[in-house]
């Protein structure tokens, strides 16, 4: 044995150099936990102050003047410097306060920065005043579960992703005794403020804590988080007041690396067509960026869909109207991938890169109808019979026979039901993976869980099985390139213009030769050399010209992904850093001069951070009446794409160019890893930047 054998395991662990490889501390974490993000302007002084601005108006819905009527006529407020402040406001600013903090729904990048701003700005203002974080989401609010943040917490988690200081959950607090019960956690603590970092759903649910808890003089602040990049907050007049939800940049830019490896896997190994389920749990916002970060060959965009018509029916149909022309069916979209695929495996490309958003059935009418009804179907069975549908019927089959017997219901006794026949012909008719999806449990908010739904795998069934069909009618080709066919043909000594014409379509002009419809198999291609005379009856194909054949037959090869707990889990990108950091400052802002019902925002966040702006934005206004859980609830509306902004406009525009379907070089973009150093990261997502040119 060599003296280096005898190195015990032991011996290795004492090692430093083994000691520093394998620590949890690497030079990155150190970077990002002793980096405090640059500040905007007005947090610079020792005072800040809010100033309403009336140059911003909403369209209230009377539901939300109904149920929210204390914080329903809150204005915009600017943060603005408190600069000669009297001694009663200094007096007010800077008293020692009780502050909680809840994380609420999916992690987004940065959270951890919004605790750190909040707690930095409210120990600059008072070192007495404390931070509490409630655990595990809003549950930590209902079962009175929190810590005292420290300095030591926050420094160990500046700039770093995920909501692991304080977990975070999906809880709603959505009835007497679990508002009660938060109501009696904020009293014990003595809190004088609850921060709400969430989505849509929680920022709802802060909206109605506010007006619960403001009697109680508990104020109640919101904060705009999620990857899935829909919390945008205009007025009626279409200005911008919140372009972005924090988190949605780091997970694009995750994605957005990833996909381009692939791309360049994809162009490199050129077998495969990588198939890659994004995140966003309805709107496509981050489909769209990570297209715009990698030129990937196909993006499907679900409001782009939805948006769809078929002018051919609506020709058919002539005078009469034709509703199945508008929208597009999981059939339709099918055929709109596969002649993508078609066309590039024409110019000798059978290989891509494909990008389908999490919520793109959501986009499609005859899934969302289905969905719609099963919210209903399971809503009307747990409220009459005050039980849970899921528990009830744990399995498939259960919850199949249940739909059946509605059905027969409906039809034999005449009864209404929202379930009839027809869906549960419809329903019969698609695979079990996909019932069962569809069928998942709704989340505590009474949204359908996507992320739960092999999407990819329902829209890559069908393209499998058009390609399957295109392939026999002889229309899904590889083209073979002139140059490799005429060597091919030369090395056997055989006229590639005498056999060309025969072989393929496009013989005359194209630089990829398409083998010609007709010929799908050797048998078909003896035919045809047969019959245009280039070969004798009983002769054998010629190798050369059974080796183009052979090349000319496409296989279709898929490899399937799924971008979301990945990107959600990374940590955040310099702006994300920033925003987060300057949102936490601006949540302390509005507590310390007593707003409440407000979300923290930062305007201008479209441009450079010279003109970014800290904003307080009412929440009752923004929300309007929604389908959940199978009934009408008050909720803050979500914003999608907007399909007439230039950020999908652009991404259209290069559509047919990032397809790539013509000879040459892919246009894949690489846009590289999230880096901490600001100096090499991208400021902004390319969506802001393109969304800002807007004149309209
Ligand atoms: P939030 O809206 O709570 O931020 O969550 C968004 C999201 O990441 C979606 O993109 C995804 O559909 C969903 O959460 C997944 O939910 P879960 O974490 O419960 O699996």
């Amino acid at each position: 044995m060599s003296k280096q054998e005898s190195v015990t395991v032991h011996d290795l662990l004492k090692n430093h150099e083994v000691q520093n490889v394998t620590g949890n501390v690497n030079r990155e974490l150190i970077e990002r936990r002793k980096s405090i993000p640059p500040i905007c302007g007005v947090f610079s002084g020792a005072y800040t102050a809010l100033k309403g601005n009336d140059s911003f108006s909403f369209v209230i819905h009377k539901e939300a003047e109904k149920q929210l009527p204390k914080i329903i006529r809150n204005k915009v407020q600017n943060v603005v410097s408190a600069d000669a402040p009297d001694e009663a406001f200094k007096k007010n600013y800077a008293k020692k306060r009780n502050i909680g903090i809840v994380f609420s729904g999916g992690p987004a990048p940065g959270g951890h920065n919004v605790i750190a701003g909040l707690f930095d700005a409210a120990k600059k203002a008072n070192p007495e005043t404390k931070v509490y974080g409630f655990l595990l989401g809003p549950d930590g609010i209902i079962e009175n579960e929190a810590v005292e943040i420290t300095q030591n917490i926050v420094d160990t988690y500046r700039n770093l992703g995920g909501f692991g200081m304080i977990k975070t959950g999906r809880t709603k607090i959505d009835s007497k005794k679990k508002m009660s019960l938060s109501k009696q956690t904020c009293k014990s603590l003595r809190l004088d403020a609850l921060v709400v970092v969430g989505g849509d759903d929680s920022n709802t649910n802060a909206a109605f804590l506010a007006q619960e808890m403001y009697s109680d003089g508990v104020q109640v602040i919101g904060v705009p988080k999620t990857i899935d990049g829909d919390i945008q907050v205009r007025d009626a007049a279409g200005q911008v007041l919140c372009a972005m939800s924090f988190g949605f940049h780091s997970a694009a830019r995750a994605f957005a690396n990833s996909i381009s490896n692939l791309c360049t896997d994809a162009a490199s190994d050129v077998k495969y067509w990588h198939v890659c389920k994004v995140m966003g749990r309805v709107a496509s916002h981050l489909a769209l960026e990570v297209a715009l970060q990698t030129h990937a060959n196909i993006t499907l965009i679900g409001e782009d869909l939805a948006d769809y018509v078929d002018t051919r029916r609506i020709e058919k149909a002539g005078k009469e109207v034709d509703y199945t022309a508008y929208g597009m069916t999981l059939r339709h979209l099918s055929r709109v991938i596969c002649d993508a695929i078609v066309r590039r495996a024409a110019v000798g490309k059978n290989y891509g890169v494909m990008v389908i958003p999490e919520g793109i059935l959501e986009f499609i009418n005859e899934i969302q109808m289905l969905i719609t009804k099963l919210n209903t179907v399971i809503a009307e069975y747990n409220q009459t019979y005050d039980t849970a549908f899921h528990a009830d019927f744990p399995l498939l089959e259960d919850k199949l026979e249940y739909l059946r017997r509605l059905a027969r219901r409906s039809r034999e006794e005449g009864f209404f039901s929202i379930w009839n026949t027809r869906d549960d012909d419809l329903f019969n008719d698609i695979p079990e993976f996909f019932q069962e999806g569809l069928l998942t449990e709704r989340d505590s908010h009474g949204n359908f869980q996507f992320s739960q739904v092999e999407t990819e795998k329902v829209v890559m069934g069908l393209v499998k099985d058009y390609l399957k069909i295109l392939k026999e009618k002889g229309i899904y080709k590889i083209g073979i390139e002139r140059s490799y066919y005429q060597k091919v043909m030369k090395k056997e000594e055989l006229d590639p213009d005498t056999f060309g014409p025969v072989l393929f379509s496009n013989y005359d002009a194209a630089m990829f030769l398409l083998v010609k419809p007709a010929i799908i198999s050797l048998k078909t291609l003896e035919q045809v050399l047969v019959a245009e005379g280039v070969i004798r009856e009983n002769e054998k194909i010629p190798p050369a010209v059974e080796t183009i054949f052979k090349k000319s037959v496409p296989s279709f090869k898929t490899q399937t992904y799924f971008y979301g707990y990945d990107g959600r889990g990374n940590d955040p990108t310099w702006f994300d850093c920033t925003y987060t950091y300057n949102l936490g400052l601006t949540v302390f802002s509005l507590v310390a001069n007593g707003a409440t019902g407000q979300m923290a925002a930062i305007m201008n966040l479209e441009h450079g951070f010279d003109r970014w702006e800290p904003i307080g934005i009412p929440i009752a206004p923004l929300m309007h009446l929604e389908e959940r859980g199978g009934k009408m609830s008050l909720v803050l509306e979500r914003t999608l794409v907007d399909v007439n902004a230039p950020a999908f406009g652009i991404v259209k525009a290069f559509r047919e160019k990032w397809l790539a379907a013509a000879p040459g070089e892919d246009n894949y973009r690489k846009p590289g890893p999230v880096y901490f150093a600001g100096k090499t990261e991208e400021d902004r997502p390319i969506t802001l930047v393109l969304n800002s040119l807007d004149s309209r």
